[in-house]
């Protein structure tokens, strides 16, 4: 029998996780929630905290199987291996990267702050209820990716969205901010290139290969005097994924801004483009929060 799945991005953030999990059971109907790689420290604590199980992780699409896609425009972000004709549907909130079917298929996306939020408007136009623990969930995704609502990703929707999620499941909105944010914040054993590739995608744009990390934490000390290293760590990835450009942002969740990091002249010259700094191997981006609200634009229009 052929096996259904529901999927997020590879790097899988909050979002891409939780929406997973309550996609596959707003499905209902035997779809499986999944992972295409290991949960970072925030989707951790956010799991351990509602207590919920881990989905299944995947490292390439099971033969066989069919898939619902959460949280990703474009299959560079997808799980390895999986077919177009594979999949059964798509619910997202990113720009869109030229997927082509030879199926119609469900294909759900706005621009709004989160898979999450989008979700909790799909399961209210079917008068379906959201339970406790899916409430918790939808909520944590909304936090994780608009950083609490103060990204300039976030609408009027989302805000409303999650106040009601927080009235369903008895959760103090910013009381679990601070936690996950926190434990998104911790790199304790981890490498700058655990970090770097932590939250990393890869896109495709006019013929060219771009990858684009960002870190996201509320405490940047322990980032003090490593540029070199964090620059280092740079070309040996745009190296070994035959990149055209890469880039990292190291993103202040408080004070509002990115350290965006230029590995070469070729970078250089897209931030200068893009946001109008160059010259220098780290630059600071003030109000900028969000890759694919404010980096992934830019850096494309400017390539
Ligand atoms: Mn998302």
């Amino acid at each position: 029998m052929t096996k259904k799945f529901v999927i997020g991005h590879k790097n899988p953030d909050t979002d891409s996780v939780v929406s997973a999990i309550v996609f596959s059971k707003y499905l209902g109907n035997g779809a499986v929630p999944a992972i295409a790689g290991e949960l970072n420290r925030e989707t951790k604590f956010v799991l351990d905290f509602l207590k919920e199980k881990k989905p299944k992780v995947l490292k390439k699409a099971p033969v066989n199987s069919k898939s619902y896609l959460v949280d990703h425009g474009g299959l560079e972000q997808s799980i390895v291996g999986i077919n177009p004709e594979d999949i059964l549907g798509v619910v997202d909130h990113h720009q869109m990267f030229g997927l082509t079917t030879v199926e119609p298929l469900f294909y759900r996306t706005e621009a709004i702050g989160s898979t999450a939020t989008l979700l909790a408007k799909m399961f209210k136009e079917k008068g379906k209820k959201i339970d406790k623990k899916n409430a918790g969930l939808l909520l944590s995704g909304i936090i994780s990716d608009t950083l609490n609502l103060t990204s300039k990703t976030a609408t009027i929707e989302d805000k409303k969205i999650a106040k009601e999620l927080a009235k369903i499941s008895g959760i103090n909105a910013k009381e679990l901010a601070q936690k996950m944010f926190e434990a998104k914040s911790d790199i304790s054993g981890m490498s700058i290139k655990d970090i770097v590739l932590s939250d990393y995608k890869e896109y495709k744009h006019l013929g060219k290969n771009i990858g684009i990390g960002v870190f996201e934490t509320v405490l940047t000390t322990p980032f003090k005097g490593k540029d070199d290293k964090i620059l280092e760590v740079l070309i040996n990835i745009k190296q070994e994924t035959k990149a055209d450009f890469v880039f990292f942002g190291l993103v202040d969740i408080l004070k509002k801004e990115t350290l965006f990091y230029l590995l070469s002249e070729k970078e250089d010259g897209v931030s200068k483009k893009a946001f109008g700094v160059s010259g220098n191997r780290v630059v600071l981006l003030k109000g900028i929060t969000s890759r694919k609200k404010q980096l992934v634009p830019y850096i494309f229009k400017s390539i």
